[in-house]
């Protein structure tokens, strides 16, 4: 493609609404512009490279043995209704009315749909396993679109949805997607994790979600140095980490600390590290008072404590609703005398001579124990793991955080959506068997952006050659010069004769505005055409990715380049 005939539109300056690394350059590089909150135009660029990262899904979804098919972006109230998600969802499923007044929503997600497919078009366990995919524009009406691709409200998903006649079944067709998942995005040229991950609303039993590692990742994740273990912190376990001391109970003393009411306060104040300091928050379950108790460097793990108490909303509580729950002021919260459940973090357990609130203001307890000085009715893993604590699942192990940005989920549904709407078969006996079905994510325009998050320098994007808009841009400096226009003419030719995608900059611009926008759109390699060095038959390549200018004669350079395509399209 040359340059003068293609629409690049590159920015100097960084938009001052973009907040992450990808965004910023997605939009300094003219790949994507937004067109309302988390609604954007894919530019020429942006596209090119949205498109290559469909394209390896769909071979890797189609090696698979998955059937790719198209359901609506529109799809009907009713079937929402039928598995009671219309009422579930708020104002993130965007609902439209047509001209008839029959209700619809812009399709977040589409369980019901492909359900409705499988339950009217098969019958019998011969036609399973069954998976089909699709690769379609989703819309969730997220209240904080931001980040750009990463956390769009109108986005490309490629979601399938397996089908199987039994558990075991499911499990063979989860497996499936799960190595599937792992060569696409090898292939897209991510560091990524795989790790355990809670099922949230999307009910089933167990999840992954596939994590490409960055700082600016939403997402928490530890991963044990020891073992394959690792998982959203949502849902991460670690060894119970023993209490610091097993010394007998000292009597236990009750200490002025005035207006310290943190941990931290409270710890300084006295001397005692946060480690012997028993900290007490009080939730609202279902509107319902519960207190948790946690050692005081350990954070409450909401969604943990949810399933705990299997409530359905859970809030911290405001003073006012803590000071009506428990009588005592906040900042000096303990649990003696609890008037309302109580609920302790494991690692609470062998806590001894601890220092909680006296539910009394300006004072705290120190020494104090259990059984002598509260009663702990209930035990539960209700913390967020963290840096450093043992590996739950081998020993010696010790769990890392990182931040991740979530580009692939994949869940087990079990029977939630073939039950609600009675997809059923009949088995060799002739018996009707209810479906077993699992469903598996990947954000396409997330992917290309997690992938910048990644590949990134001062300069701009880096791109994988696998998902780069183009292989290589041939940059002819000072086209004006004869011998320069006509050798790059010959080398673009030569080049794409042979497969390479190449952008040619034709454009009568200085070098260095030449020399920048290739290094801002990231592409992989860089062939420049310029005039001294031509003089003795050389042209200049250089990596992207970084290493040393080579200086090749034209057929050498022409062959490289061809040879560093193919080894990085390798599959
Ligand atoms: C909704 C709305 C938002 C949603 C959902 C439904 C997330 C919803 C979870 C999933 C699970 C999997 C198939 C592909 C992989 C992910 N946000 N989820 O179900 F109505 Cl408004 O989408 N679906």
């Amino acid at each position: 493609m040359r340059y003068t005939q293609y629409f690049i539109p590159t920015v100097k300056e960084t938009p001052a609404d973009a907040e992450v690394v990808s965004h910023k350059l997605m939009l300094r590089a003219g790949m994507v512009r937004k067109v309302a909150a988390g609604i954007y135009n894919y530019l020429p660029l942006g596209l090119r490279s949205i498109r290559k990262v469909e394209s390896i899904v769909r071979e890797e979804m189609n090696r698979a043995g998955a059937i790719e098919i198209l359901m609506p972006m529109v799809t009907p109230a009713e079937l929402w209704q039928e598995s009671r998600r219309w009422e579930q969802y708020g104002k993130e499923l965007l609902r439209l009315k047509d001209r008839k007044d029959n209700e619809f929503c812009l399709g977040p997600t589409h369980e019901e749909v492909v359900t409705d497919i499988v339950r009217r078009e098969v019958r019998s366990y011969r036609q399973m396993p069954l998976n089909l995919y699709q690769i379609q524009t989703k819309f969730r009406d997220e209240i904080r679109p931001r980040f750009g691709l990463m956390r769009g409200r109108e986005f490309i998903m490629k979601d399938a949805y397996s089908f199987d006649v039994d558990e075991q079944g499911a499990d063979i067709a989860y497996e499936k997607m799960y190595q599937a998942y792992r060569r696409i995005f090898a292939r897209c040229g991510l560091k990524f994790r795989a790790v355990e991950a809670d099922t949230g609303s999307i009910g089933g039993n167990w999840s992954h979600e596939f994590m490409v590692l960055a700082d600016s990742g939403e997402d928490a994740i530890v991963s044990c140095n020891g073992c394959d273990y690792a998982a959203n912190v949502e849902k991460a376990e670690s060894k119970v980490v023993e209490a610091a001391e097993h010394a007998e109970a000292r009597p236990m003393e009750k200490v002025h600390t005035p207006g310290k009411k943190s941990i931290q306060e409270v710890s300084e104040f006295l001397g005692i590290p946060v480690t012997h300091t028993v900290k007490m928050l009080v939730c609202m379950a279902d509107n319902v008072p519960v207190a948790v108790l946690l050692r005081g460097d350990h954070d409450l793990n909401e969604i943990k404590l949810k399933k705990v108490l299997g409530c359905e909303e859970l809030e911290m509580a405001t003073d006012e609703q803590i000071a009506k729950a428990t009588g005592a002021p906040v900042g000096y919260l303990g649990p003696q005398e609890a008037r309302i459940r109580l609920v302790a973090d494991l690692t609470v357990r062998g806590m001894r001579n601890v220092v909680v609130g006296a539910n009394e203001t300006d004072y705290h307890l120190k020494n104090a124990n259990p059984d002598r000085d509260y009663v702990i009715g209930e035990y539960a893993d209700i913390r967020n793991v963290a840096h450093g604590d043992p590996c739950p699942r081998c020993s010696g192990g010790i769990l890392e955080m990182w931040r991740g940005i979530e580009v692939g989920h994949v869940f087990k549904l079990g029977m939630k959506y073939s039950k609600a709407l009675n997809a059923t078969f009949l088995d060799q006996d002739g018996k009707e068997q209810i479906v077993f079905m699992g469903c598996y994510g990947i954000g396409i325009g997330r992917t290309v952006a997690a992938c910048i998050e990644q590949n990134h320098d001062d300069n701009g994007i880096i791109f994988p050659l696998p998902i780069a808009p183009f292989h290589c841009i041939v940059s002819a400096v000072n086209p004006k010069d004869e011998t320069v226009s006509a050798t790059a003419d010959e080398i673009y030719a030569r080049l794409q004769a042979a497969g390479v995608e190449v952008l040619y900059d034709d454009r009568d611009e200085r070098p260095g505005v030449k020399f920048k926008d290739a290094d801002l759109i990231g592409i992989p390699l860089r062939l420049v055409i310029g005039a001294k060095n031509l003089a003795d038959g050389k042209v200049e390549l250089k990596q992207r990715s970084g290493g040393e200018m080579e200086l090749l004669a034209i057929d050498d350079a022409v062959a490289r380049i061809t040879s560093l395509v193919r080894e990085a399209l390798a599959l």
